[in-house]
């Protein structure tokens, strides 16, 4: 399989007014193949302009799409499920061509969460209520869930197709039409998605797709007044800077940040599932999940058994083309992110580590580094501080319940964990004590999407999924009726 025998990687566009259109100054970037290092593909370069027509024609398709009957938009939903159902094979390779993972993850994960996406919020807005509040005998309050007009949902590179339906089908499905910036990185799956929307017969302008460079063309999206709301996923820093431009502006805001997720597992565990799940969690796309568990911890009588089993499954990982089916362990997204990983990598050997397996870049074309497994390092080093979004884990050992809490607890992040035991209790009262949004007992990855899903402090602000998701692109408006 190569590039030439696909060619929509290569048709990269903007998406305004139901059009497939170049940016409006016509300058384009190079659309990097992260497995081979070369050129695939050029990506429109944005601008304020293109982010204007698409404001205006996601204002101009408002008024109507909010008034259409749900139901009418639910079906539009489902149709747009069934065509990425259909299209799912080319999909999942194109999303492997342009993010470097490897097919069989896309065909298994990202693929199949983009329909469960569109059917999920399609579904939910047939089943919506909202609530009454009876004042006595005095009043009657009742609250309007609105849509809030057009918003703007920036997505990264690691999930594309993923996490840009995330966001684009509650939003549409509550009734707001949007304009959507995917990472520069990873930019084909959205136009794609352009092409199905349209095949759907969704009204033009409802969804906007704006190609190009988060500082340019989301910066001006996130400044954009007439955007009345921002639904940002991506890396802690560029989830400051989207807060600082939205907040003076009172944007609505939602921000799914970076995690550095412990993964604890305790002596009474089930040693086969621990390893098997953490191997997942630790190397799945190439580390660049944000719920990855990145910080192992094992209580100290297991943890010499733990370190040799999972090295040694570590050592069976295959690493190599993405678009082979045997391959698990694909390339990083870029060059600058693989020296980042490898950066981390060189600074745990000086702060002290011992690195079990791995630890090196591969020695041919495209960004492929080694899974990497490293002992021998605390808490208070930064490579058990800083997301280093790669393959990159550490395997600490830890005395008793206590120290495993505070090990959890000893980062600036708080998006998910995993806790590995067969003690009930000890189960409830870990998953209490972590502070972090999403905790995983004897499993890991394992989601519904009605639950709420977010992260407390650098991990981000707000939750999303489920009811929480319509209410983010929903304003609540109380009616009070004297009677
Ligand atoms: O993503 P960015 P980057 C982490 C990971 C990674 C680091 C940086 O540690 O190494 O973040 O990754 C857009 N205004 N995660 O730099 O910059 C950008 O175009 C508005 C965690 O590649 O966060 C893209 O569409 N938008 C993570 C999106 O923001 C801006 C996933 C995300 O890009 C912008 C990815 C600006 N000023 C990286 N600057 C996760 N939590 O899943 C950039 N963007």
């Amino acid at each position: 399989m190569t590039v030439a025998s696909m060619p929509e990687v290569a048709r990269v566009a903007n998406f305004i007014g139901g059009e497939l259109v170049d940016a409006a100054g016509g300058e384009h970037f190079d659309n990097i193949c992260p497995s081979t290092g070369e050129v695939m593909g050029e990506v429109p370069d944005s601008d304020e302009r293109d982010v204007d027509a698409a404001v205006a024609a996601a204002k101009r398709a408002f008024p109507s799409w909010s008034r259409t009957p749900a139901a009418e938009r639910s079906t539009l939903l489902l149709k747009i499920a069934d065509l990425i159902e259909r299209d799912r094979e080319q999909l999942a390779r194109v999303e492997s061509l342009d993010s470097g993972k490897p097919v069989s993850l896309a065909r298994k994960l990202d693929i199949p969460r983009a329909v469960a996406n569109f059917r999920f919020f399609a579904t939910a807005i047939l089943h919506e209520s909202t609530e009454a509040h009876a004042t006595d005998t005095t009043a009657l309050n009742y609250t309007l869930r609105q849509p809030l007009g057009a918003v703007g949902l920036i997505s990264p590179w690691n999930l594309p197709l993923y996490l840009l339906s995330w966001k684009i089908a509650p939003a549409i499905a509550a009734g707001n039409t949007c304009i959507a910036k995917p990472s520069e990185l990873t930019p084909v799956t959205a136009t794609m998605l352009a092409r199905i929307v349209t095949e759907a017969g969704l009204p033009p302008g409802v969804v906007n797709v704006v190609q190009g460079f988060g500082a340019k063309a989301g910066r001006a999206l996130t400044c954009h007044p007439d955007v009345s709301a921002i639904s940002f996923t991506g890396g802690t820093v560029t989830g400051a800077a989207v807060a600082a431009n939205a907040a003076p502006r009172f944007k609505k805001l939602s921000l799914e940040l970076g995690g550095k997720n412990p993964n604890v597992i305790f002596a009474d565990a089930d040693l086969d599932d621990a390893v098997a799940t953490s191997i997942r969690s630790s190397f799945w796309n190439q580390g660049e999940i944000c719920l990855c568990g990145s910080r192992i911890f094992v209580e100290r009588s297991i943890h010499d058994r733990f370190v040799d089993r999972f090295v040694a499954a570590t050592k069976k990982l295959r690493v190599g083309d993405p678009l082979d089916d045997a391959t698990d362990v694909g390339a990083l997204i870029s060059e600058a992110h693989l020296a980042k990983v490898s950066g981390y990598v060189d600074l745990a050997s000086r702060e002290g580590g011992h690195i079990a397996t791995g630890g090196r870049r591969l020695d041919r074309p495209g960004f492929f580094h080694e899974p990497t497994v490293i002992t021998g390092l605390t808490c208070d080093c930064r490579v058990l501080n800083e997301e280093i979004f790669g393959p990159v884990v550490t395997i600490t050992p830890f005395e008793n319940e206590r120290e495993a809490i505070a090990f959890a607890n000893s980062t600036n992040y708080g998006l998910s964990a995993s806790v590995w035991t067969r003690d009930l209790q000890r189960a409830h009262r870990v998953a209490s004590a972590i502070d972090c949004g999403t905790i995983w007992i004897n499993t890991w990855l394992l989601r519904d999407l009605r639950v709420p899903f977010g992260g407390m402090r650098e991990s981000g602000v707000g939750r999303e999924g489920g009811w929480e998701s319509l209410r983010f692109f929903t304003e609540a408006k109380n009616v009070c009726v004297k009677l």
